[in-house]
């Protein structure tokens, strides 16, 4: 067999993963056999593990925050929705989950592995529109969703008024921060467990955390809303288990502590700041190009290039995804340079 090799990152403008940091590298490697699913036999990956809950607790302000490292964002969004289609049993037996129209479709996988109904509120400039969203909430509603940093145009939602129609119908709340988390502290945005009361969170090392694949995270406000998700394990030294999955990736957990310990903050506010500046720039590019752009909130630029155009660029290998209304989509992850950007541009206009 010929030998493969893996993804280039040159011309990936498409991805929210990311090359991972050197550290968080080296330590996947060195717990690549560890199973922190079963932390009786795999002690100090299990440790790791709660080191890796504590430092998401920071990024996220929470004190004691419980929570695990899971396969990723869609793990931990459908974990989020069974813990509160649980923890409403008895409440009712017609349970329905209020998202906004921008949230990731891993809520149409909860919706369907958990037998509930998805509500999507319509947005307003791309966020929830809360009053929408409040004509959907009703005394069946588990779980109220509000996005922090939205896959497809990188926007917040409104979470404390989100997180006040959970409350008032008996819901729980819950973020989805899979890709900001890592952006949003350093900006003014309210979105964290200390902006609002804020039950559960999804923030995923693997994205701009710069853990290695796979390392996403749940973190819930209080032990409880994690024991919704317990069931017993007979024959392991442990007696119950919370994940979805079984056997897990230690790689993901080493890594995820690595890539934070070198990171968090300053790291992470350096990459943003820098992140954010060329999001900007290429913004102003596109748009001096007379094509409209959706103006950037966090390092995600959306822009409306013909059909034809973003066809050439691909086949020059530029990866390039699109959202659902059709725009072009970029985003601004650690590997793209102002050297990436330019000499995009240069293509693009060449194919122009
Ligand atoms: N929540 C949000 C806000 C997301 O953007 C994503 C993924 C998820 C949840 C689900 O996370 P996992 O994919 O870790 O389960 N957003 C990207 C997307 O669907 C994921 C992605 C990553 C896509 C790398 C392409 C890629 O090359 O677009």
């Amino acid at each position: 067999m010929q030998r493969a090799e893996p993804q280039d990152f040159a011309r990936v403008l498409s991805s929210m993963c990311t090359e991972p940091h050197p550290a968080a590298r080296a330590a996947a490697e060195r717990f690549l056999a560890t199973n922190p699913g079963d932390p009786g036999t795999y002690e100090s990956v299990a440790a790791l593990e709660r080191e890796a809950v504590s430092l998401l607790g920071e990024v996220v302000r929470l004190d004691d925050p419980a929570g695990y490292v899971t396969s990723g964002g869609t793990e931990a969004n459908v974990q989020a929705v069974r813990i509160a289609r649980n923890r409403a049993r008895g409440r009712t037996d017609d349970p329905n989950v209020v998202v906004p129209e921008s949230a990731h479709f891993s809520f149409t996988k909860a919706a369907d592995v958990l037998d509930v109904e998805l509500r999507r509120a319509p947005l307003t400039d791309y966020r929830a529109d809360t009053d929408a969203a409040a004509e959907l909430v009703d005394s069946d509603t588990v779980c109220v969703v509000g996005v922090a940093g939205s896959t497809e145009y990188g926007r917040v939602d409104p979470v404390a008024t989100l997180a006040d129609l959970a409350h008032d119908a008996g819901a729980l709340f819950h973020v989805d921060a899979a890709w900001g988390g890592f952006a949003l502290p350093f900006t003014d945005h309210a979105w964290d467990f200390a902006d609002a009361p804020v039950d559960t969170m999804t923030i995923d090392p693997h994205k701009l955390g710069q853990a290695a694949v796979p390392a996403g995270g749940l973190l819930a406000r209080s032990p409880d809303l994690l024991e919704e998700l317990a069931i017993d394990t007979p024959y392991l030294e442990s007696t119950s288990q919370v994940t979805l999955t079984g056997t897990r990736s230690g790689a993901g957990v080493a890594s995820s502590v690595a890539a934070m310990e070198a990171l968090w903050p300053d790291g992470y506010r350096a990459e943003f700041d820098r992140a954010m500046a060329l999001a900007e720039w290429f913004a102003d590019e596109l748009d001096a190009r007379g094509y409209a752009v959706v103006d950037p909130v966090l390092p995600l630029v959306a822009a409306d290039l013909p059909a034809d155009l973003v066809a050439a660029v691909r086949d020059l290998g530029w990866r390039v995804s699109k959202t659902g209304a059709g725009e072009a989509r970029f985003v601004v992850m650690p590997h793209v340079t102002r050297g990436t950007l330019r000499s995009f541009l240069a293509d693009l206009d060449a194919a122009a």
